[in-house]
């Protein structure tokens, strides 16, 4: 099968900003620095690193009303969405590099746009060992990464829930969760009430990742937009320690490169998230070339000539 990819746009969104834990913002360099624009020209794709996004420090201070820096988190979200449309609108799959997870709150609500204005369905890869379905009554933390799912839902802050015109910019029919092994308990609750698809990693253990992908990926078809957001955090820590928040018994190497490799196969991957990788608490930038590798796969790249 020979799969064309439209041309790639990567940018950086170097921010932490809504975690706790500082770090993530240093992680586009990381990601640049293990090769990832190059590993995708070597696929053969019209790859370009379009460079960062701006937006304000973090002034590393506490939640406010169960929300940590929403001003900021905010204004670095308004800034993926118009670099997101920005590509998309030109013809081009947008790759943001994080930064934290509050950012594919940009990210998704510009492909959602997008999606509407061409009349294509919408299906989300969350890939990730927690739920992210969190809001500001729910929260242990504060941190807005926890909460993108929800705000992308429509339940969060005006801010938010608003970016992209839309509320809500998606339902939680069009999001498939894989890896999941962290939800708290108000959480849990909310994950129930809104049916939202999860396939956490007792369900990968009793199926297996190849069914768990074939059913993530039912009802992909020729119209339909697929966005894989990437939290590195859904790897198993053993492989991807520069993350920060670790939770043990996560996705091993093999199931991972399995995933990609199915969604390369699929022929739908519209536009891509890479967030969490924290180069402060990394091993020699591991998780960024892991990263990379991953990547690689989800660009058509595997061991065997299946072409
Ligand atoms: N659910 C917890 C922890 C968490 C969620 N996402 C990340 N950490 N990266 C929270 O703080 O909302
Ligand atoms: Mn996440
Ligand atoms: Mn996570």
């Amino acid at each position: 099968m020979i799969r064309a990819y439209p041309p790639v746009s990567v940018f950086g969104v170097p921010t932490d900003i809504g975690a706790s834990r500082r770090g993530a913002s240093m992680g586009p360099e990381a990601l640049r620095v293990a090769g990832l624009v190059e590993a995708i020209a070597a696929r053969g794709v019209d790859a370009r690193d379009i460079g960062d996004v701006a937006g304000p420090r973090n002034p590393v201070s506490p939640p406010v009303d169960g929300y940590r820096h929403l001003a900021e988190v905010t204004a670095w979200n308004r800034a993926v969405f118009d670099a997101s449309l920005g590509e998309l609108r030109a013809g081009r799959m947008p790759i943001m590099l994080g930064g934290d997870h509050c950012l594919a709150i940009g990210s998704i609500a510009a492909v959602a746009a997008h999606c509407r204005d061409n009349g294509r369905k919408l299906r989300v890869l969350w890939l990730d060992a927690h739920a992210d379905f969190n809001t500001s009554a729910l929260t242990p933390s504060g941190n807005i990464h926890g909460m993108p799912v929800a705000c992308l839902c429509g339940m969060g802050p005006q801010a938010l829930t608003t970016l992209g015109g839309v509320v809500p910019a998606i339902t939680p029919a069009q999001v498939r969760q894989i890896g999941i092994r962290s939800v708290d308990p108000g959480e849990k609750q909310l994950v129930k009430e809104h049916g939202l698809d999860i396939y956490d990693m007792r369900y990968i253990d009793e199926v297996g990742m190849r069914r768990t992908m074939e059913e993530a990926l039912e009802g992909v078809d020729a119209d339909t937009h697929l966005h894989v957001s990437f939290d590195v955090d859904m790897l198993d820590p053993s492989i991807a320690p520069g993350t920060g928040t670790r939770v043990p018994g996560g996705v091993n190497y093999r199931e991972a490169q399995l995933i990609m490799e199915m969604v390369a196969d699929s022929g739908r991957l519209g536009s891509l998230d890479l967030v969490e990788v924290n180069p402060a608490l990394d091993r020699r930038n591991a998780t960024a070339k892991l990263a990379v590798d991953l990547v690689e796969s989800l660009f058509g790249k595997s061991t065997l000539m299946r072409d």
